[in-house]
């Protein structure tokens, strides 16, 4: 996740100083997406070059070196007609480094640059061909491929319009990816396209628009069709061929003419939080479209029809403020990133799990698998949410690598001074990358010779740095102090890895389809469990003046009950506890009674029968537990004074569902004790003291 911009005045004459100004405060705007690095590309002031100013950092460090540069970059020259495009970036491949940073160039002459945001993940193969094509790569990015591609179709089709350029590069590329190109051959022309990463076009006119519509220009005549076998991706890779086909020529016919004078300015931007303060008129695009403005003009295509197509795409009036924007609908970035979490999982996965060959490929450890197969053991040390991601997968990752799992709190694990050798291999979790008592322990461990696998949310972060091979999570930037996307996301990479382990035995090749099959239908169970959220809020009402709350499981829920704790604790200052239910007799038992509010997590695994016993153990001290169950499990149910039903997934995966419900149930509570949800009371994003 990161931020796009790009600003295009058409005879609107702009200082160059003010249209830096309006990229860095699209930037600025767009910065909770993604704040590692920025940069701008715009025209160069003295020749037919372009002028490249990167950052690594905020954008404010951005702002800075344009400052610095400003005699260079001629402030106060006048452009009738320009494009600029900016980006403010959260890697996800290579470190944050001005030669990481976007835009990504084609070459040292910047014939085409881009701004990306989102994972391209067959870059590689793209990669290979392109090198074999003579190019060199500067940076570890993904995009540098997309920069490149399209050089070398311009290359050999100089007659090509910068929008077929474009839609012959978007034929290759797997993943997702929101792009704006600039290209000094096409002066003054925006190409923008997206696919599964959002982004949307603002336009700024004297006068009010003539339209509500833009029509969409099919390449394909417009004569909607099925899709076909020919239409797909496959055809178009080159498969040892010696170069990629290109699409056949279809000019558009006509073109979006905003008014006659045609004096207009676009925007465009991962979200509407850059555009607000420009224009309210905005067109949101779709999947495979393809914008293009040239000559003032912005046109939409779309490579064929297919039957449920539309013929234009609608001019909305924006009536958002611009904080409601960044949050996208919801109060708190807790609340966003909790409903995140459908896309946030899909990213975690992506490029990663194969769901048809039913195969799982870490790049960043896969040249490590021999050398961790034949380890001593794993040890997993984290804090706080990390340290629960641990707990959660623990099981599995013994069941499935059949080596012995330590799981540890970083501090103290340091406290303890525990001895570790170098046939160990430590894997450190951390959202933030920067936990000092997990950064300290990932040392410790490293000087003691043994293998060092991060497993962050943040590229270039210490943790990542210092590790020597590791899985980055891609859950994008995490804003509030609560941890919650991270969390199923840290989940999944270390099920993933579990898969990868265990690739070669065939006694558990069922198991692993069975989880795979799982992971696959996790976004939309993950969906239908945020739909408990009224059911969710009617619970906190019951408990939001209460003094503790008690969260019992076991086995694979376990981590669910320490996690919700945790999240009631820090967000709502209430006591709560996670309690391992094989436990209740050995002490906590003695807390229950009618007054106790308590929580179970009771699904069919093989330990529900062993989790029936506390709840009788519950009932039977008058009780009244509050119960998560699986869907439709009415013999449970009726345990329950109040239940929430949680669609079945396999057993060492349901962690990830059961949690949702306790991260919604500590947000309702938080709002309604006035607590502040996005920073709570004496804790920060990133604990960088011991
Ligand atoms: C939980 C908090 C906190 C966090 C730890 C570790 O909601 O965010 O418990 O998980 O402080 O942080 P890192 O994951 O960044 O190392
Ligand atoms: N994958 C790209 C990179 O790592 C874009 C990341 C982003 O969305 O910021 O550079």
């Amino acid at each position: 996740m990161c931020g796009i911009f790009a600003y295009l005045n058409f005879l609107t004459p702009k200082k160059r100083g003010e249209i830096l100004k309006t990229l860095v405060n699209g930037l600025k705007r767009l910065e909770y997406r993604g704040y590692d690095s920025a940069g701008v590309a715009i025209d160069s002031a003295c020749s037919k070059d372009m002028a490249l100013i990167k950052k690594t950092g905020k954008v404010a460090l951005l702002e800075e070196e344009i400052e610095n540069r400003s005699k260079e970059l001629d402030m106060d020259r006048i452009e009738d007609i320009h494009c600029g495009i900016a980006h403010t970036r959260w890697a996800t491949h290579g470190v944050p480094s001005e030669v990481n940073s976007h835009p990504q160039r084609s070459d040292y002459a910047h014939s085409f640059v881009v701004v990306h945001n989102g994972i391209i993940t067959n870059y590689k193969e793209v990669k290979v061909f392109l090198q074999n094509k003579g190019y060199k790569f500067e940076s570890d990015t993904d995009t540098e491929i997309i920069a490149k591609l399209i050089h070398h179709f311009y290359e050999q089709h100089p007659n090509y319009s910068f929008r077929e350029l474009v839609e012959n590069v978007v034929q290759q590329l797997e993943g997702a990816f929101a792009l704006c190109f600039k290209s000094k051959h096409f002066p003054g022309e925006c190409v923008a396209t997206r696919r599964g990463s959002p982004l949307l076009v603002g336009i700024k006119t004297k006068t009010r628009l003539a339209t509500d519509h833009i029509p969409i220009l099919y390449g394909k005549d417009d004569d909607p069709q099925t899709p076909t076998d020919a239409d797909t991706n496959s055809e178009h890779r080159p498969h040892g061929r010696a170069d990629y086909p290109v699409l056949p020529r279809s000019e558009s016919t006509s073109e979006f003419e905003p008014l006659e004078d045609k004096q207009v300015e676009y925007f465009f931007a991962s979200d509407a939080s850059a555009i607000i303060e420009h224009t309210n008129r905005v067109i949101y695009f779709e999947d495979d479209d393809v914008a293009a403005i040239k000559n003032g003009a912005l046109s939409i295509h779309r490579l064929r029809r297919l039957y449920d197509d539309p013929h234009s795409r609608e001019i909305h009036t924006l009536k958002m403020e611009l904080q409601q924007i960044m949050k996208g609908n919801y109060d708190y970035f807790m609340q966003k990133e909790i409903f995140e979490q459908p896309e946030s999982v899909i990213n975690t996965m992506r490029g990663r799990v194969n769901f048809e060959t039913k195969t799982v490929t870490l790049g960043g450890i896969k040249d490590y698998i021999p050398e961790i197969k034949r380890c001593r053991r794993l040890m997993l040390i984290g804090c706080g949410t990390s340290y629960h991601s641990a707990i959660a997968t623990r099981q599995l990752l013994e069941e499935l690598t059949e080596l012995p799992v330590m799981v540890e709190l970083a501090s103290d694990f340091l406290d303890r001074t525990t001895p570790v050798f170098r046939d160990d291999v430590c894997f450190f979790i951390s959202q933030s990358g920067e936990t000092a008592d997990t950064l300290m322990a990932l040392r410790y461990c490293k000087q003691r010779g043994a293998l060092i696998i991060g497993i962050t949310n943040t590229v270039g972060s210490s943790i990542c740095r210092e590790s020597h091979c590791g899985v980055h999570i891609n859950a994008g930037p995490e804003i509030g102090v609560a941890s919650t996307k991270a969390y199923t996301s840290q989940f999944i990479s270390l099920v993933m890895f579990a898969l990868v382990m265990s690739e070669d035995r065939l006694s558990l090749a069922g198991r692993r389809e069975e989880i795979i099959e799982g992971l696959k239908n996790l976004q939309q169970q993950i969906r239908a469990v945020l739909q408990l959220d009224d059911k969710v809020k009617e619970l906190a009402q019951d408990l939001y003046n209460k003094k503790s709350l008690l969260i019992m499981g076991r086995g694979f829920n376990f981590a669910t009950c320490l996690e919700g704790a945790l999240k009631v604790k820090e967000l709502t200052y209430m006591h709560s506890e996670g309690i391992m239910a094989g436990e209740l007799k050995h002490g906590p038992l003695a807390l229950v009674d009618e007054d106790m509010p308590v929580m179970m997590i009771i699904m069919r695994d093989p330990v529900y029968t062993k989790c029936v016993n506390a709840l009788q153990q519950v009932t039977a001290r008058q009780g009244r537990p509050v119960i998560i169950c699986e869907e439709n499990d009415d013999e449970t149910k009726a345990y329950g004074h109040r239940c929430l039903e949680i669609p079945r997934t396999v057993d060492c995966l349901q962690g990830i569902l059961t949690v949702i419900p306790m991260q919604l149930l500590s947000f309702h509570i938080a709002v309604l004790r006035g607590c502040n949800v996005d920073c709570p009371r004496n804790l920060a994003k990133s604990v960088t003291v011991e």
